[in-house]
């Protein structure tokens, strides 16, 4: 069967460094998902690979690029598909939501995809403070309000889910079942102490309300998965090399958060759930 993803996340959220290690890790059979056949390219992901090898983190992808591999997987129970994963230039999402209109290639990928991987990298963003998020006593220093009118980042993501879900004629009278969504809240890693063990779904209510609401009132709890990830496990440099990266391996790092708030080094487990259909 086959199963081409809609992964959407904008600049920086972290989409090519997760597909380098989610290629590698199929590659290396020992995860939920390995990979039947060898890929026939490892691109666009190869660069990924060779910059993580040498401890140090790939730049970022062109904003007009759009390129796709496809991956035959099969899970422990012998179900086999054909995953098509993409990597592209995050502004190209920025722009879509921006202008309101979308290239046929994109509406394509829209209309015809059985799964939407929704990428944000949750440390940074959150609700502004206001009188219910910040001591009382501190409500005297009040930031200037912003000049015309901004959207916060939760409300900009359920407009566009919304959107997409209208260009795909998605209808809301039934909750949602197709396309299944996972949101992978990236780069877990950089959450502070107090909120890095705590589950998905708690810290995206925490973070991001609007947005668990809109996911709990529109999608089939089974079609629906809020989960952690962490493709690299720590920050690594453009530059300077990690040498623990280069002694251990790219491999030996990295973790998804499952929804009760425990790890587990295997990130394949961060897109099963597509798979479950
Ligand atoms: N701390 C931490 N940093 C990460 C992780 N994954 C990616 N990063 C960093 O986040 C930045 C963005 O990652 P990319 O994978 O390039 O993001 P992208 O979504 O492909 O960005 P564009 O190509 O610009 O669309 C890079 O500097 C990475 O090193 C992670 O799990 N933890
Ligand atoms: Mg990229």
């Amino acid at each position: 069967m086959r199963k081409p993803i809609l992964l959407l996340g904008e600049y920086d959220v972290g989409k090519s460094h997760f597909g380098g290690q989610l290629l590698g890790r199929l590659r290396e059979a020992k995860g939920a998902l390995r990979m039947t056949s060898a890929p026939a390219t490892l691109a666009p992901f190869d660069g990924v690979l060779v910059r993580l090898n040498q401890g140090k983190a790939a730049g970022h992808t062109g904003a007009a690029n759009y390129r796709e591999s496809f991956w035959q997987v099969a899970d422990a129970e012998g179900r086999t598909m054909d995953l098509v994963w993409p990597d592209y230039g995050g502004e190209q999402v920025t722009s879509l939501r921006n202008d309101r209109r979308m290239s046929p290639d994109w509406r394509k990928r829209v209309e015809t995809s059985t799964g939407w991987v929704v990428m944000i990298r949750i440390h940074n963003s959150h609700v502004p403070d206001d009188i219910f998020s910040r001591p009382l006593h501190s409500i005297g220093e009040r930031p200037a309000a912003p000049k015309g009118f901004v959207m916060s980042d939760q409300a900009k993501l359920v407009d566009f889910l919304q959107w997409l879900a209208f260009v795909r004629g998605t209808g809301t009278l039934e909750r949602i079942t197709e396309p299944r969504l996972i949101l992978l809240l990236s780069c877990w890693d950089e959450l502070p102490q107090d909120e890095i063990g705590n589950r998905p779904w708690d810290v995206l209510r925490l973070r991001m309300p609007m947005v668990a609401a809109y996911l709990e009132a529109n999608w089939e709890p089974g079609a629906l998965h809020v989960l952690g990830l962490s493709a690299l496990e720590r920050a690594l440099s453009e530059d300077t090399v990690d040498e623990e990266y280069v002694d251990r391996g790219p491999e030996s790092f990295g973790y998804m958060v499952q929804p009760d708030g425990t790890r587990d080094k295997d990130l394949t487990l961060a897109i099963t759930p597509l798979l479950r259909a």
